[in-house]
């Protein structure tokens, strides 16, 4: 994580629940005790697979990725820049191809978190697509008070894209950490109005942090279509993406609260403005990929 191999035993295992659990669930309970919902298989394969072809199909055009399929090669160059008028612009036309809002905004996640909030639910139109190269990763952070302008009842639902397995770089979870009142209340004083760059991150070395507060870091192997939700004062980042084949790591997250509850208007609609008002010029995944130890 972060350049540094994690040891054995600050690293643990998420809790796991499978689908066809979801009835006997008590999600408020698993929620207040553990910060998030591990559910495996909540998208069908195929679905995934047609998502994942979708979006590699348009970063084969530009240059990015070896073939028009759902394998994700990483090619370890792009024809972004010169080949699109507009970055936004194309990754915003990415992040809403059918395909890919099937799996993040379809029935089966609508099904999901419906049984979640115990009512109607709805989303945030925006749509987190990450496309992780290999040497990437997400440093530590809590997505409070971030996305939760709207409603307080707000979560982040994070899908696996394709097998993401340890090696790959996935998400991370600090156990625990929705009980960092420190942590938390510092999150919370970062001025988003500042016109200075506000610092989210984390910066203490993951393991550094796990053993200082006598806690792990917590993953999976995930296979396409798990799910996680997690709550908005939960740590979480990722490992880095240690493939030796040059895969990317393809996931999404998108916010869900309950239907009832005001939107942020900020990351709804037909062109959302997303945090900055740059729209999905202001994601990552906006960036014409590049890996800091590209080898091939
Ligand atoms: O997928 C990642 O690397 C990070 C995801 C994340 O930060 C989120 O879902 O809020």
């Amino acid at each position: 994580m972060q350049g540094r191999t994690i040891s054995e035993d600050v690293l643990g295992d998420l809790r796991e629940h499978d689908i066809s659990q979801l009835n006997e669930l008590d999600f408020s309970r698993e929620m207040r005790e553990h910060g998030y919902l591990f559910l495996r298989s909540v998208i069908s394969a195929k679905h995934v697979e047609q998502a994942r072809t979708e979006v590699f199909e348009r970063l084969h055009e530009v240059g990015e990725v070896e073939t028009p399929d759902a394998t994700g090669v990483y090619t370890g160059q792009s024809h972004r820049q010169e080949t699109v008028e507009d970055l936004g612009v194309f990754w915003q036309s990415v992040s809403e191809g059918s395909a890919l809002r099937n799996v993040t905004h379809g029935e089966e996640i609508q099904g999901v978190m419906d049984a979640f909030f115990g009512e109607h639910s709805q989303s945030h139109d925006y749509l987190f697509l990450r496309p992780g190269v290999p040497g990437l990763s997400t440093h530590l952070h809590y997505d409070k008070p971030f996305f939760a302008r709207g409603s307080d009842r707000i979560v982040t639902v994070w899908t696996a894209l394709g097998e993401i397995p340890v090696r790959r770089g996935p998400l991370v979870v600090v156990e625990g950490s929705q009980r960092f009142d420190d942590l938390l209340d510092a999150a919370y004083a970062v001025d988003y109005a500042s016109n200075d760059t506000p610092l989210v991150q984390v910066m203490q070395h993951p393991e550094e942090l796990a053993r200082d507060r006598g806690t792990r870091l917590l993953t999976a192997d995930f296979m396409p279509g798990d799910v996680i939700i997690f709550s908005m004062s939960l740590l979480h980042g990722s490992l880095d993406n240690m493939s030796k084949s040059c895969k990317i790591r393809l996931s999404s997250d998108v916010r869900w609260q309950p239907a009832s509850d005001p939107v942020d208007p900020r990351y709804r609609g037909p062109n959302p403005l997303g945090t900055t008002g740059a729209g999905y010029a202001e994601l990552n995944g906006a960036k014409p990929l590049t890996s800091p130890w590209h080898t091939r």
